[in-house]
């Protein structure tokens, strides 16, 4: 059981991140946990929300275990709907605020949500969808509407729903246990659809306090925070810190190059950054474009993504600091880290998180290997998440028979001090800006379409965004649709993000004996 950094290990014991939340807000109540636009949220103020959406939550029906979905960009309502879901015992569910219909469909019926936090437009792109179970919506009203329908049972506005009921207010509420369940996340979509990770509040506090530990994180940090709420890197690395510590976030609701670097510049109270890789490319550029270097920072920390020794050194160059990088997953959140203290190293991810174990194994015979050799990434420890939601076949796969997980991922550790570099990925994935795209996802729907017979989506060179997603189409016809037809279809039914940026025609594609696409042979299109 971790205990609250700054704060005797012996006096104080924290099970879930709301019970850090609650006892931060009892020690001292007047301490800013959020900043977020023009609003201050104390500790205080936080708790009261977090408690009354719960209580709103118990008395509204929500059964231990229950999914609730936060399908929202980032605002103070989603920390209090996440927190408050967590207290009145049931399970978050993240929804990317991008996902469209095909991701929605699958997700909301996979966990069988019945109450979604969103907003407007979030609750209409799901009252399309054939979603019998999900009858509850907490709208927050985030864009300044003011034409909101009247409140109805099935439809109820954020402000209404945790004032609503003032009997609610008398439920008694108990802390979430260590084993009990937390937040589901969806990813690996391997087989085209995605597999909801299920991690128990223990990985997450554990998981919390190792990176305390690791990066020095104390009551004092203040972190500006632009990466989405609705991934691992923004909520269960930048928020879960800042609440676990008592520190304090400084929260956008999206990245912007020039807000940041301009906060960066004039509000010297911040210490801490986190961002993936394109965010520090579009820093660096702004910086250039603007001539005047930011404040330093106790500390820049890089992940998601590659950080190319290149960005890591042109960073150095010109903010006169050492990107830390590390390395997570949202089945596992952090893995490894370059050190605090020590020697930062480009295109390295460091070590194990303190409590936590790596090693390289033989992807076919599943055998450790030494040193320098370069095999599958497997990590240990209690930070790792407990299965894949209602897969018991995949999560079976994803272990080692003595527990270690597979991530997947490929690397080497270094004989003489044991640093891990990843040099590249076992499943077919594409990392783009940060956000993991599934090929397979994007087959499925171009072959969809009428007019394609075939199709296959690989990754390629991206200068800002690390990789970028290519489709090479088989047409049924002769006559093929455009490509910006192609763009749009897969727009309509998938994250903007995911969409193809570029289009490849070919007549067939080549396959092996036994009918599977040789992509290696693709990648020689991509440079014709
Ligand atoms: C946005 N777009 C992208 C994109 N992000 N296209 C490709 N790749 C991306 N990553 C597209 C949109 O679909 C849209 O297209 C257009 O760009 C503008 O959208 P936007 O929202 O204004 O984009 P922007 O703000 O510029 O976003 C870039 C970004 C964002 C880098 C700020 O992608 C981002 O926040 N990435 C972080 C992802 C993250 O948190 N990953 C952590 C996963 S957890 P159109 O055509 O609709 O206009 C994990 C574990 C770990 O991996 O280790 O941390
Ligand atoms: P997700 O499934 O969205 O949680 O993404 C996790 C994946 O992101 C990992 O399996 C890695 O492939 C990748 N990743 C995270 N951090 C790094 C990093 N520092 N360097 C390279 N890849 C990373």
């Amino acid at each position: 059981m971790p205990a609250r950094a700054g704060v005797s290990k012996m006096e104080i014991q924290m099970n879930s991140i709301v019970e850090a939340v609650s006892q931060h807000a009892q020690h001292d109540p007047q301490r800013p946990a959020i900043l977020f636009e023009n609003q201050t949220i104390t500790y205080a103020q936080l708790y009261r929300d977090v408690a009354h959406f719960a209580q709103a939550l118990i008395s509204q029906g929500l059964q231990p275990g229950e999914r609730s979905a936060i399908f929202l960009d980032n605002c103070p309502e989603f920390i209090v709907a996440y927190l408050g879901i967590q207290l009145a015992h049931g399970i978050v569910v993240l929804v990317n605020s991008q996902y469209r219909q095909v991701e929605l469909q699958h997700i909301m019926t996979d966990a069988d949500v019945h109450l979604c936090i969103t907003n407007q437009a979030g609750k209409e792109a799901l009252q399309h969808l054939a979603l019998p179970a999900l009858t509850t919506f907490v709208i927050v009203n985030d864009a300044g509407e003011h034409a909101l329908e009247q409140t109805t049972s099935a439809s109820i506005l954020f402000a209404d729903f945790i004032a609503r009921d003032t009997h609610s207010n008398q439920i008694s509420l108990k802390m979430p246990a260590p084993a009990d369940p937390a937040v589901i996340g969806y990813t690996s979509g391997t087989t085209g659809l995605a597999k909801g990770a299920l991690l128990i509040h223990s990985n997450l506090t554990s998981n919390i306090a190792a990176i305390t530990t690791a990066w020095r994180w104390s009551v004092n940090d203040r972190l500006l925070l632009a990466l989405p709420l609705f991934h691992a890197h923004g909520l269960l690395v930048g928020m879960h810190g800042t609440l676990f510590n008592e520190a304090c976030v400084i929260l956008r609701r999206k990245f912007d190059a020039v807000d940041i670097l301009s906060t960066l510049y004039n509000n010297s109270s911040i210490t801490l950054f986190f961002g993936v890789p394109t965010m520090y490319i579009r820093l660096l550029a702004e910086a250039a474009r603007q001539g005047v270097p930011p404040h330093p920072l106790r500390l820049f920390v890089s992940g998601s993504a590659p950080l190319s020794p290149q960005v890591f050194n042109d960073f150095e160059r010109i903010f006169g600091q050492r990107i830390l990088e590390r390395y997570g997953m949202t089945e596992t959140i952090m893995n490894m880290t370059n050190p605090y203290e020590g020697e930062r190293r480009a295109g390295t991810v460091g070590h194990p998180f303190p409590g936590q174990e790596g090693r390289i194994v033989d992807i076919l015979t599943r055998a450790p290997l030494p040193a320098n050799a370069i095999g599958e990434i497997e990590v240990r420890g209690p930070h790792v998440f407990s299965g894949y939601w209602k897969q018991p076949t995949a999560t079976a796969e994803a272990f080692s028979p003595d527990g270690w997980f597979k991530t997947g991922d490929l690397g080497w550790c270094s004989d003489d001090d044991g640093y891990y570099t990843i040099t590249g990925r076992a499943r077919e994935l594409i990392i783009s800006g940060g956000y993991n795209i599934y090929p397979r996802e994007i087959e499925d729907v171009l072959t969809t379409h009428p007019m394609i017979a075939e199709a296959a989506v690989l990754g390629a060179p991206d200068p800002e965004m690390g990789e970028q997603v290519v489709a090479v189409i088989v047409p049924k016809e002769h006559t093929a649709p455009a490509a910006t037809e192609i763009i749009a279809f897969c727009r309509e039914r998938l994250a903007s993000y995911k969409k193809p940026r570029r289009i490849i025609f070919a007549d067939s594609l080549p396959r092996n004996a036994l009918g599977k696409v040789q992509k290696h042979l693709l990648n020689t299109l991509l440079t014709s």
